[in-house]
């Protein structure tokens, strides 16, 4: 094969008019046209002087052209590196200039914002709108609508997908054409796709949840998915009866099942609901089958790693676990301090090996070096037990991670923002339930002076360099932090005292 990755998604579609999306507007995008719009951005790139291997960013909204953007990556051997809609320049402009990306494609709303970015990092710009249109379709339009395919080996680079740290620093997670491809094929085969299925897409297509799993997934299956911009309660349950399968973030169906709309008459064609990204409450999954008759299949993975375990398709799907390791998965649980495998039924660190674990951090060794071991295995960061039926139970995390709403914050990197604020002498910043988001995050600041911190400068100031979902929801003044008698803040009795803080009735 000339480029695995391109070959088996794209590739063989060449002259198929088979539908591939559905759009709002009833239209549909057949998978000869989408090929056709590839390959001419793939021209416009090669044109413009990318070369194989280097990375090209995007921070577009989610449209057929957008997702096109990442097959001319694919067949052009260009290192597609999706972004979050929400990140401020502030944030754009360490992505474009720590994995200097040749090329910054942007809504023509934010141009005037990165521009000084990307002439900063020497990098090109161009924009694509919501509708289509920009620089890049202008350009795009004049040029032929097939494209040789540049040949990649399964080892090359296919994706960066940047995942945000501990420090507060993100790292790009370099994935290879056989994570991906590898991913794909399991997942198929596992949750038996086809090419009968419609996919409700109201995914966003910047994360591996609704970039690599549903659209890869689809592709590899042959069918096809209803393409939605976001979602929107009304318009999922209006699209619903013209799906067959849906893959969403728990949010999704916490909302849906708070719609008096949803139930088992809107639901009984579907032949699958999946869940992932977050944990998906026990009362949800039971109360979805007291609704629907359905049960939810729940599955665990991660931007490293692709999907690493799944409930079964055929057999018990059991709720408050994320199934199985899927095959060709390795998955054990380790010793924090020692690394040595524990017994079934001992909490520990949860370890997972195979084709899907990616290839280390971009420029980052000594990052690499302590999350992935020489032996191939990735230390997840995920606390997890093994039951004595092989079902995974994820009970925690031991990194200092906040999931909302199926994205990730990382304390530090608002508690870096916080402490610069006038008025504050230190901060803190945990996660607590929510009943919409699962979580969300509450800042503590203890006062620097007698004045203190003006709350509403600061939440100013947090807009203009962290991306919304990043927000502390609230910002909470204590006199002093609590502290352990070696000095280090106790955010397990900031979680427990705030606890109800967004839930009490
Ligand atoms: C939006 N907001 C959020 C938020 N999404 N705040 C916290 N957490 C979130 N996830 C903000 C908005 O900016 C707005 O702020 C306010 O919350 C209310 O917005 P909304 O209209 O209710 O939000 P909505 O647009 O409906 O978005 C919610 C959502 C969306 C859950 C639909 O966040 C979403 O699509 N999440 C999916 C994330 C995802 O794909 N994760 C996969 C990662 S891959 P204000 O202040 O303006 O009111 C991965 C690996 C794996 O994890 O295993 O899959
Ligand atoms: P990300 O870095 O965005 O890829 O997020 C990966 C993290 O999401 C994992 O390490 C888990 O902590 C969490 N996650 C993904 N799926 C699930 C799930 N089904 N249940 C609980 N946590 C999950």
């Amino acid at each position: 094969m000339t480029n695995p990755l391109y070959d088996t998604l794209f590739g063989r579609y060449a002259g198929k008019t088979t539908p591939f999306l559905h759009l709002a507007d009833g239209s549909t995008v057949t998978h000869d046209d989408f090929l056709c719009l590839a390959a001419q951005y793939a021209h416009v790139f090669r044109d413009a002087g990318i070369k194989p291997g280097d990375r090209l960013a995007v921070q577009i909204e989610k449209s057929p052209q957008a997702l096109a953007i990442y097959a001319a990556c694919v067949q052009s051997g260009i290192v597609f590196l999706p972004l979050n809609t929400a990140y401020t320049a502030t944030e754009i402009s360490y992505f474009v200039e720590n994995s200097s990306a040749k090329i910054l494609v942007c809504d023509s709303a934010n141009e005037t914002a990165l521009t000084p970015i990307t002439q900063a990092a020497g990098a090109l710009l161009e924009t694509l709108d919501a509708d289509g249109f920009g620089t890049l379709s202008a350009q795009a339009e004049t040029m032929p609508n097939s494209f040789p395919t540049v040949s990649r080996k399964q080892d090359d680079l296919a994706a960066f997908l940047y995942t945000s740290g501990t420090t507060g620093r993100s790292k790009g997670a370099m994935l290879s054409q056989q994570n991906l491809l590898s991913n794909a094929e399991t997942l198929v085969d596992y949750w038996k796709f086809t090419d009968q299925d419609v996919l409700l897409h109201a995914l966003p297509i910047f994360h591996t949840h609704g970039l690599f799993v549903a659209t890869n997934v689809t592709l590899l299956a042959g069918g096809s998915m209803i393409f939605m911009p976001r979602f929107n309660l009304d318009q999922v349950i209006e699209q619903l009866p013209h799906a067959t399968t849906m893959m969403g973030v728990p949010t999704f169906y916490t909302r849906l099942l708070g719609d008096e709309r949803f139930t088992k008459s809107l639901t009984q064609h579907m032949r699958l609901f999946i869940s992932g990204s977050a944990p998906l409450l026990a009362d949800t999954h039971i109360q979805f089958e007291d609704r629907t008759g359905l049960r939810i299949l729940e599955r665990y993975g991660m931007t490293e790693t692709n999907m690493n375990t799944s409930n079964p398709y055929g057999g018990e799907r059991r709720a408050g676990t994320v199934g199985l390791p899927l095959p060709g998965v390795e998955l054990k649980i380790t010793d924090a301090a020692t690394g040595d495998t524990l017994p079934d039924g001992e909490i520990g660190q949860i370890e997972v090996r195979g084709p899907n674990v990616f290839q280390g951090y971009w420029q980052m060794p000594g990052k690499t070096a302590e999350e992935l071991r020489a032996d191939g295995f990735f230390i997840t960061g995920d606390l997890g037990v093994i039951d004595k039926d092989g079902y995974v139970q994820i009970v925690g995390r031991n990194k200092d991670l906040i999931i909302s709403g199926g994205y990730n914050i990382y304390p530090k990197e608002v508690e870096l923002v916080l402490d610069d604020q006038p008025g504050v002498l230190e901060s803190a910043v945990v996660g607590v339930p929510h009943p919409d988001f699962g979580e969300t995050v509450v800042g503590f600041l203890v006062a620097s002076d007698e004045a203190g911190p003006d709350l509403d400068a600061i939440s100013k100031t947090v807009g203009d360099s962290l991306a919304r979902f990043k927000h502390p929801k609230k910002l909470i003044v204590l006199p002093e932090l609590p502290r352990n008698t070696m000095g280090k803040v106790q955010k397990n009795l900031l979680r427990k005292d705030y606890a109800q803080l967004f839930t009490k009735p």
